[in-house]
């Protein structure tokens, strides 16, 4: 069964690409030592297991989860990358999700793990398709051969899409190439379950389409624990229960009997699965939602030793704040949260504020100036210091008023919410908006000579306490200005109910996390 969208005119089977970056963090590694061969066995490594490698470290022998001394043993001059810090891993993640953003609009993008990605293309393909001649014939791999010419593409209207489909998979999976040095295996079909089966077939740095009418031709033989979803635990069920292991076998399986097996929701999906059916549209994960950083630690009473806590975890958060503006079109988050948990309490609490005006100025620079994150820190060192001591300072705040004089924390979290873009906001229905006030002051420090008598006439408002701001205050002054508005201890004498009500509020405590972690949330 054919999944059907509707979209405007175009009326057609969804066209979904699933991209696998090849062995991620490997090259990822390899990206950061580009004298090393490629062709040479690489694995990189975490502890003393190998996480992943590259292909010819793959055809030595060496596999997923062996060893590090086994590895050696069966690859002699492997050479090992340590793969430990996830950091390089995420920004690489957030480097493709903004490529195909930029690629391919409004396209949804969902986002699994760190290396694999799910795109609709559906409407880019309707849209594209009179651009395509009624012969021009598939890239890539074509279940089950490389083959394609026999299908008549003149006449049958769903493959032509499929053909506009697998240009785009190419094109996408040339530009992550040239652009982030990274190679990925792409599969094309009419769902994610398919595509993500199809993009497994030819790997490296190839791709596959598997055609919707020959999705159950292609099932047949495929053994059940390749399918997405299926587990070990859900697998032995199936072979000890109804003697079956392949998607055909399953499919003589009554849908009743499953779910008496395996409950519902399992139930329906196994008997849907077995048929290539999916109809799971791919979610748009690619907007970040929070970004959030914490330290857990043994139990603790002083004050100071939390200080020192709070440092890390605010050093850490506005690293990955600035690397999140960078790469992602000038997002800023507005709402800090500053989460702890004491030590006799299961239940974490937490406290908010607006987010430093300086923070979100810092993260607009660095993302007009799309360079790296230390080039951005090197030219912005004044600014990025003074912001990391006000983000401290507001967090301590935060802290103190909450915590009072008594108290025993095993963990301190901090976090940034409510993103937006820069572009989003339309700065003529916001004159006074923070962002208006990002752009007009930086304005008229940067471009002062140019923009001249102009735009330092038009009269500047506080966007929190709205109060008019003197034409000759400098960029550090509006700062202060706005964090003296912003900050606790002035709200009280100058801020009035509404704004102090919107201001801290309790947040719903979490659900506890693991030890020291920086988090993304979408
Ligand atoms: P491939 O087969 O070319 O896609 O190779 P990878 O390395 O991309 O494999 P994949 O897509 O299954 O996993 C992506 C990354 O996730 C991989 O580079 C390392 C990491 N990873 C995979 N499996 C494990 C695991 O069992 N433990 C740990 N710590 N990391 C893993
Ligand atoms: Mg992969």
């Amino acid at each position: 069964m054919a999944a059907l969208v509707h979209s405007g005119h175009c009326s057609t089977v969804r066209s979904i690409i699933a991209l696998d970056v090849d062995y991620f963090y490997c090259q990822v590694e390899l990206r950061k030592r580009p004298n090393i061969d490629r062709n040479h066995p690489v694995a990189a490594f975490q502890r003393n297991l190998v996480v992943t490698c590259n292909y010819p470290a793959r055809a030595a022998g060496v596999k997923k989860l062996m060893l590090v001394k086994d590895a050696r043993d069966v690859c002699p001059g492997l050479i090992l990358l340590d793969a430990s810090d996830l950091q390089d891993y995420r920004v690489a993640c957030s480097e493709i999700i903004c490529l195909l953003k930029d690629m391919l609009g409004g396209a949804a993008v969902e986002n699994l793990g760190l290396d694999e990605f799910f795109i609709d293309v559906t409407e880019i393909v309707c849209r594209r398709k009179e651009y395509y001649s009624c012969t021009t014939s598939f890239k890539g791999y074509c279940w089950p051969s490389k083959d394609c010419d026999s299908y008549n593409l003149l006449e049958n209207e769903e493959l032509r899409n499929f053909v506009v489909a697998s240009h785009l998979c190419l094109e996408i999976r040339e530009a992550i190439k040239s652009k982030l040095q990274l190679t990925c295996s792409g599969g094309i079909s009419n769902s994610k379950l398919l595509s993500k089966l199809a993009a497994g077939l030819h790997k490296p740095d190839e791709q596959t389409i598997i055609l919707p009418h020959l999705v159950e031709s292609y099932l047949n033989n495929l053994d059940l624990r390749k399918l997405p979803g299926i587990g070990s635990v859900t697998y032995q069920s199936l072979v000890d229960h109804f003697c079956v292991s392949t998607c055909e076998q399953l499919r003589f399986v009554p849908v009743e009997r499953l779910v008496e097996a395996f409950g519902k929701r399992t139930g329906i999906r196994l008997y849907h699965i077995c048929r290539g059916i999916d109809e799971e549209s791919v979610r748009d994960t690619s907007l970040v939602k929070s970004i959030s950083c914490e330290e857990r630690f043994a139990k603790t009473e002083c004050w100071s030793e939390i200080l020192r806590y709070l440092r890390i975890v605010v050093e850490r958060l506005l690293d990955r704040l600035v690397e999140h503006a960078r790469v992602s079109s000038g997002r800023y988050g507005r709402l800090l949260v500053v989460t702890y948990l004491k030590t006799l309490s299961t239940k974490r609490e937490s406290i908010s504020c607006n987010v430093p005006f300086d923070v979100i100025r810092l993260c607009s620079l660095c993302n007009s100036l799309k360079s790296s994150s230390s080039e951005c820190f090197e030219k912005f060192s004044n600014l990025y210091r003074s912001t990391l001591k006000q983000l401290e300072n507001r967090c301590i705040q935060l802290l103190r008023i909450r915590l009072g004089s008594d108290f025993s924390l095993c963990l301190v979290s901090v976090g940034v919410k409510n993103f937006v873009t820069l572009k989003e906001v339309d700065q003529t229905s916001h004159p006074n908006s923070i962002i208006s006030l990002i752009q007009r002051s930086e304005a008229k420090s940067t471009f002062s000579s140019v923009v001249g008598q102009t735009s330092s006439r038009e009269p500047m408002k506080c966007c929190i306490c709205n109060a008019f701001l003197n034409m000759e205050m400098s960029n550090e002054d509006i700062n202060r200005h706005i964090d003296k508005c912003l900050c606790m201890e002035s709200h009280d004498k100058s801020m009035n109910k509404n704004v102090l009500d919107g201001f801290i509020k309790s947040k719903k405590p979490k659900v506890s996390l693991t030890s020291s972690q920086c988090s993304i949330g979408t």
